[in-house]
């Protein structure tokens, strides 16, 4: 594949990944995750030698909703990839993930379920690794039983008890600089009566990455752990990478006017909570922390979402045009790369909104 075609793949929308079983994603070709700039040209003048991974997880690639009704023995593996990524055009960063993709794969179980969970850190890492998962009822959420060195597996098999959707995230000493380097992801259990129906899902990782670089400049980017104490990140990301879910970068999420979104928010952190915001819209229902099990907030503009946890939350499109999902700590989104677009497609309803035009005074 040419550079010119991997480039309009790459725009076009997202790779779509395997989900959970082995050999998910590692490195896509260069040619398909480079970043455009503004004229849609790679620049190749800065970029390492070295393979870069696309980082960014697909917000589309979300196991569908669970429709058996008894319990099932449910394998997932997560399998520690430590890959050079690009957090924007031409700014390289040596990112931890799970499965090569940020957030982490999102994981569907049902209350009820066993897991048999996985964790394999390949010899060619460099790190120590593991998965506290927060829908584990365990000692460390798991943390010690699945802790690998590079070259090493572990298994954990554990008992979905109780429904929402969790955050599970690295845990090893430094926790902290492996969650900023891209180590968190979520696990829905789904109730059992399951989820309302909606149109779409889409699945967003919020965390923050301190560099030692300031943020845009060319070139690769160290880890800054004085930064980090001082909990001063020069990035604010979704899914990894800056403005990573806009037409700029991968691509906006698509629906059509009338139809209804679920989103899905984990926020890793490590320090910074997120001030959830649609511009133009509102969260028509929103599960504070996740949970399934309480009732549904009703028209909330803004919701905070501390690290170590999430948020469900559905919108719907009642008029044509573009959702800007935001941390409201505005900062984060001007300067630090936080921006998440949805574009609704259909037909103007002026009886909702009509703009009557900007005239000269
Ligand atoms: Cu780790």
């Amino acid at each position: 594949m040419s550079v010119e075609e991997g480039l309009r793949q790459g725009r076009r929308g997202f790779l779509k990944q395997a989900g959970l079983t082995a050999g998910t994603i590692s490195f896509i070709g260069r040619a398909q995750n480079v970043w455009p700039d503004s004229n849609g040209a790679a620049r190749t003048d800065v970029r390492p030698a070295d393979p870069i991974a696309r980082v960014t997880a697909d917000p589309t690639n979300i196991p569908p909703p669970i429709t058996r009704r008894r319990p099932a023995v449910v394998p997932v593996l997560l399998e520690a990839k430590e890959v050079l990524g690009e957090i924007e055009n031409g700014v390289f960063f040596k990112f931890m993930t799970y499965n090569g993709q940020v957030p982490g794969p999102f994981i569907r179980v049902r209350e009820g379920d066993t897991v048999e969970l996985t964790v394999r850190n390949p010899t060619q890492n460099t790190q120590t690794h593991n998965v506290d998962m927060h829908a584990v009822m365990g000692p460390g959420g798991g943390a010690l039983a699945t802790l690998t060195h590079p070259g090493e597996e572990a298994h954990l098999r554990f008992k979905a008890t109780y429904p929402g959707a969790f955050i599970y995230h690295c845990a090893v000493s430094n926790m902290d600089m492996h969650i900023s380097s891209g180590m968190f992801g979520m696990i829905l259990v789904e109730p059992k009566k399951g989820l309302p129906h909606v149109d779409h899902e889409f699945y967003l990782g919020q965390h923050e990455i301190y560099t030692d670089k300031p943020a845009g400049t060319l070139g690769y980017h160290g880890f800054n752990v004085d930064a980090m104490v001082e909990e001063q990140p020069n990035y604010v990301l979704f899914n990894g990478a800056k403005d990573a879910l806009t037409a700029t970068g991968f691509g906006p999420m698509k629906v059509k006017t009338g139809e209804t979104a679920r989103v899905f928010l984990v926020v890793g952190g490590p320090n910074l909570s997120s001030s959830f915001h649609a511009i133009g819209n509102v969260w028509h229902e929103l599960w504070p922390e996740g949970q399934t099990r309480n009732p549904a907030h009703r028209y909330i503009q803004t919701y905070p979402v501390p690290p170590g946890s999430t948020v469900l939350a559905t919108l719907r499109f009642p008029v044509p045009g573009v959702v800007k999902l935001v941390d409201h700590a505005l900062t984060r989104v001007v300067h630090k790369g936080c921006l998440a677009v949805i574009e609704a497609e259909g037909p103007e309803v002026p009886s909702t909104f009509a703009p009557g035009g900007v005239h000269k005074l």
